[in-house]
């Protein structure tokens, strides 16, 4: 098998020797169960093992066929990339429990080591809902049961397929499968491959408009600005329970949640147990009603009783509040104004870009392009950069510290137009080593 690729989140491999030949044996988020064993050598000669179910019982004899397998190379024209969607059903119901029919088709999905597939449902066209499943194989159909639109996937089990029954609704936005398996089935990819899938932002939030920051990430933001800006590296939680804790206060408050600086200044929230009422006045909009003249009171003791002072701003639905001294308290507000409208400094992480010096880079990208070659010798237009530390795979390998692995993207204008490429290479005393590659 030619491009056999393999998706590098949660990703493990492990060298092995494979009846006399070298060989990566991979293991997916911490499986014990292997995923796929690849050959060193004979290149591109891959085994997959889809007995995801049924490998525990049937384990010896397995191993016995596997034991007994050699390899003959063939020359194979798959491609790397497949551009064309390949459809593996379609069907026309109303999967959204809206009335309107949607058009529904299942699709092979864009990875080849994984079986995933992409279920789409459009009206008219124009694609209403998108969700990418990672499944075991299995033949995959639509179908209906007890009147409801379902996924038939039969499986081959002990000789016999059979024929599970996954129902198919539409939850949040999303498609969702029934009945998956808890630990290797679920979505795959990211928003570009699902819709729906995004955080959602909160409820309590005091705009109605689509994109408001959620309460805890402003929080969050302060403390960034605060480490940041003001060097207070120092925050812990603040427990306001003496305030927000009395019977008054459960039936104004739905929830709080405060920060503790190590200068004493304390930033945190409210929800209001129901909205406060807003007046229009010609110097802007005011919120009042009990929850707000709680709060206000509240913070004001708690203040006074540190020889502080304190900033609330309500909304409808929130209330934030800043205890500080004199000196801090505008800072702090500004850090609140700014988190409010999504602007805050980066999470801080470590750089593993910023731990190799110009001269590794260059020899990282030369050692590159010889695996290349040798790996994928009609890949003739390749072309590297060094992957962000924001990169999706520096989470994956927690063993990895900065200096020790290193990403590269490789896109091609001719061999894979379109799709990028990640390699994963080990960075150790005695050189460089790919140990994860694929889209
Ligand atoms: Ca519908």
């Amino acid at each position: 098998m030619k491009g056999f690729g393999v998706c590098g989140t949660g990703l493990i491999q492990k060298d092995i020797e494979f009846n006399g030949h070298p060989a990566w044996q991979g293991f997916y988020d911490g499986n014990t169960l292997w995923s796929h064993i690849i050959l060193k050598d004979p290149k591109d000669c891959v085994i997959i093992n889809n007995a995801e179910n049924w490998y525990e019982e049937y384990e010896e004899e397995i191993n016995q066929i596997l034991s007994t397998v050699e390899f003959v190379y063939y020359e194979t024209n798959t491609p790397i990339a497949e551009s064309a969607e390949i459809i593996i059903d379609s069907a026309s119901f109303d999967i959204d429990g809206d009335g309107i029919i949607e058009d529904c088709k299942i699709a092979d999905g864009p990875t080849s080591g994984l079986f995933t597939v992409v279920i789409t449902a459009s009206v008219n066209g124009n694609i209403k809902y998108k969700n990418t499943f990672n499944l075991v194989w299995g033949e995959l159909s639509f179908g209906e049961q007890d009147g409801a639109p379902c996924i038939i996937r039969k499986r081959s089990q002990d000789q016999e397929p059979k024929a599970e029954h996954l129902p198919l609704s539409v939850q949040e936005g999303r498609i969702v499968i029934g009945g998956l398996g808890p630990t290797y089935e679920g979505y795959w990819g990211d928003s570009k491959w699902n819709y729906g899938l995004e955080e959602k932002t909160e409820t309590d939030s005091d705009a109605q408009s689509p994109g408001t920051i959620s309460s805890d990430s402003i929080l969050e933001g302060i403390v960034r600005w605060a480490k940041t800006n003001l060097n207070l590296s120092d925050s812990k939680p603040y427990d306001m329970s003496a305030l927000f804790g009395s019977d008054q206060a459960k039936a104004l408050i739905r929830n709080h949640k405060a920060i503790l600086f190590e200068d004493g200044s304390i930033v945190g929230y409210c929800s209001y147990a129901v909205p406060q009422s807003v007046k229009t006045t010609s110097s802007g909009d005011v919120v009042y009603g009990d929850g707000v003249d709680f709060v206000d009171s509240q913070i004001k003791t708690e203040a006074d009783k540190n020889g502080k002072e304190s900033y609330t701003n309500s909304g409808k639905d929130r209330v934030f509040f800043i205890i500080s001294d004199k000196s801090r308290l505008n800072d702090l507000i500004g850090f609140y104004m700014n988190s409010s409208e999504g602007n805050c400094p980066a999470p801080e992480q470590s750089s593993y870009l910023g731990a190799l010096s110009e001269g590794e880079k260059q020899k990282i990208l030369e050692f590159a392009k010889g695996w290349y070659a040798d790996n994928f010798p009609n890949y003739k237009d390749l072309v590297f950069e060094f992957a962000k530390d924001s990169a999706f795979g520096y989470t994956q390998y927690p063993q990895y510290k900065p200096g020790e692995i290193i990403i590269l993207r490789v896109t091609s204008e001719k061999s894979f137009a379109g799709s990028v490429r990640s390699c994963f290479i080990k960075i150790t005393d005695s050189g460089y080593e790919v140990f994860n590659e694929g889209t």
